[in-house]
């Protein structure tokens, strides 16, 4: 039996034991059968939800690569992520640290750096007994780092993570590290616009990034400029249908507020937070959420 690379990411990502490979053999398959000349992609998960990977994962598209599958084994050699990877435990550490051994990676932060009690409140893995905390991981791994990517405003800016009283003294990784990030932003972003910069990295591209780290060709007209309620009455009472809702607190009119959303359905296509008759939360925001604390003892 011939096993393709496709072949390959769906049975790791489905079942990998029914394969009867060990965590390490899956890893060295993985490695084997990565695209020649893909450039080694390791992602992180720090305080985040996961949803960063989950939108990532419902990319889909008419043209290459088609879906997520085609980017992680055609596009890229994904060589550390804590959800999708092959390999596990001591192996996946090993994969990162072999990674950053040969360094000129792109590394991709999902969620917020925990900087309080040293760092103490977020380990993502063990080395030799000692806990590195994700602080640690993320500092270490940007200095060799080719170019990095914040999926997701948690990891740009700190996110709901850092909403106040932030016990945590979550940080985006910019401010933690000091370095240069791409910030693709949205809580979560849209798998188009984590894989439009990953895209424009394997094709060596330069992105054009704007004040806050967001490409500038992504990130450049607030959601109202294209919004399909801008012209209409404003709903002062909810219930009221296909009206503006900025006098309800509506956040798409904020200056920092851009993004394609209104022409960018997410789901597949399906529906974006307006147009589903939520606010825009102004997710995209350098300072989201902003309205902290969410919620307050009566
Ligand atoms: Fe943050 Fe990612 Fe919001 Fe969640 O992990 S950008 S909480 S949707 O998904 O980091």
């Amino acid at each position: 039996m011939v096993v393709t690379r496709r072949d390959f990411l769906r049975y790791c990502t489905s079942s990998a034991v029914a394969l009867g490979l060990s965590s390490l053999e899956l890893e060295s398959m993985a490695n084997t059968l990565a695209g020649p000349g893909a450039p080694t992609v390791l992602w992180l998960q720090g305080s985040g939800c996961t949803g960063c990977s989950i939108s990532f994962l419902n990319y889909s598209s008419s043209s290459a690569p088609h879906d997520p599958s085609e980017v992680l084994i055609d596009t890229i050699n994904l060589a550390y992520h804590p959800n999708l990877m092959a390999g596990a435990g001591q192996t996946a550490v090993s994969a990162a640290q072999q990674a950053y051994a040969a360094g000129g990676y792109v590394l991709v932060v999902e969620g917020g750096v925990p900087t309080a009690f040293g760092g103490n409140a977020c380990w993502p893995w063990t080395e030799g007994g000692h806990e590195v905390t994700f602080q640690e991981a993320v500092t270490r791994l940007s200095d060799r780092a080719a170019a990095i990517i914040c999926a997701g405003t948690c990891a740009g800016w700190g996110g709901i993570f850092s909403a106040p009283p932030n016990p945590t003294q979550v940080k985006g990784v910019s401010e933690v590290t000091g370095k240069t990030t791409i910030n693709v932003p949205g809580c979560p972003p849209h798998p188009d616009w984590i894989v439009w910069v990953i895209a424009q990295l394997v094709a060596g591209q330069q992105v054009t990034l704007d004040s806050h780290g967001r490409p500038s060709s992504l990130f450049y007209r607030r959601v109202h400029e294209t919004c399909p309620l801008r012209y209409t009455n404003e709903a002062h009472d909810w219930g009221n249908e296909n009206l503006c809702k900025d006098e309800l607190g509506c956040r798409g009119k904020r200056s920092e507020v851009k993004a394609p959303c209104p022409s960018q359905y997410f789901n597949d296509g399906v529906e974006w937070c307006v147009g589903a008759g939520s606010l825009c939360m102004g997710c995209v925001e350098p300072t989201f959420p902003g309205f902290a604390p969410l919620f307050e003892e009566d």
